[in-house]
């Protein structure tokens, strides 16, 4: 597997990328020059992402980008961003993001790939200068080649997923994920404009003393998931929630911990999205050796009905996830 051609700390993502291409079972390049694209889009959001905090000086001034477009709010610019990016690679027919109701075709009818994302997750930390994220998560497309992609290519399933991964903008930028041969993470390193194998196999720990929730809606939560934050505070674990789903999730990953977004009374599915919030990070998290379940089963398990659907989510390490369920 692409694990045991061992690849030091230090390499860059394309050479990493290069190498394990041998290991993919299927071969020809396509998902390598997708995960390159996806890469790029992350380095295009990053920059845009580091001047955020002079948006708004500047549009005072009445300016426009290069691109000619009016400045616009950065969950907004980082959409147009990733579709432009993919769209430009060419490996990818059609592409599902948070920002818009329908699928958007890219015109690239050849593409093999579909891509479910949420461009920039923590909408409440953009104007705030906390770490926000893009989630990702790639599909072998089921519809013919060379016809438009459909709904179906979207709601295979969590399984289905052939790669799944994440870019955390925080205190540095950190793209991290997997084509199912475990997780390994990738640090920016701004003035080679690369980014850096930084965090090889990563492995999630199997016990850990972490967990983050948004304890305010405490009093709505199932008697389960309140009976699990009690135990939490008899066991004196830290309370850690930023409210940005990548930087808990990314942290309670290297750290070990937990991280839940139950169903409360006023949203019976919770808040997160399940194609491109739930799945792409449960994939991670098991092919970390963590677990991510609703509360009844695996979160990869569930069968997706609509685009946008929610589902509740306890993910992170596997004692504690089994932990909550039994609460
Ligand atoms: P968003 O997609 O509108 O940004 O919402 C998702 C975010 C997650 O990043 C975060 O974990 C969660 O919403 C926080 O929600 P809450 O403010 O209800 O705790
Ligand atoms: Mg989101």
């Amino acid at each position: 597997t692409a694990q045991e051609l061992a690849l030091p700390v230090g390499v860059t993502l394309d050479r990493f990328i290069m190498h394990s291409q041998s290991a993919f079972p299927y071969a020809t390049g396509e998902l390598s020059q997708l995960l390159r694209d996806i890469a790029l889009a992350g380095k295009i959001i990053n920059r845009e992402i580091n001047r955020a905090g002079l948006v708004d000086i500047a549009g005072g001034n009445g300016t426009e980008n290069v691109q000619g477009e009016n400045q616009q709010k950065l969950d907004i610019v980082a959409n147009i961003r990733f579709i432009r990016a993919l769209k430009n690679g060419g490996e990818v027919c059609a592409i599902l993001s948070e920002e818009d109701e329908d699928i958007i075709h890219t015109g690239n009818n050849h593409g093999k790939y579909v891509v479910a994302m949420d461009p920039l997750d923590g909408s409440s930390n953009i104007d705030v200068n906390v770490s926000i994220g893009t989630i990702f998560s790639i599909y072998r497309r089921v519809t013919p080649i060379n016809g438009p992609a459909s709904i179906d290519d979207f709601l295979q399933g969590g399984r289905k997923q052939v790669a799944a991964g994440y870019i955390l903008y925080g205190s540095s930028t950190m793209l991290v994920y997997s084509t199912g041969d475990g997780v390994n993470g990738f640090t920016f390193d701004h003035s080679l404009g690369e980014f850096i194998l930084s965090h090889k196999n990563i492995c999630s720990p199997a016990k850990g003393s972490i967990y983050s929730v948004n304890e305010g809606h405490f009093h709505s939560y199932p008697a389960f998931v309140q009976n699990y934050i009690g135990q939490c505070k008899v066991k004196n674990f830290s309370a850690r929630y930023i409210g940005s789903l990548v930087g808990d999730f990314h942290r309670n990953l290297l750290k070990g911990g937990i991280y839940l977004y139950p169903s409360t009374k006023k949203d019976p599915k919770g808040k997160l999205r399940l194609l491109y919030e739930c799945y792409p990070l449960a994939f991670i998290i098991e092919q970390s050796g963590g677990k991510a379940s609703d509360g009844f089963g695996c979160i990869l398990d569930i069968i997706p009905t609509s685009f946008h659907q929610r589902s509740p989510v306890y993910i992170g390490s596997i004692e504690m996830v089994d932990a909550v369920v039994k609460a």
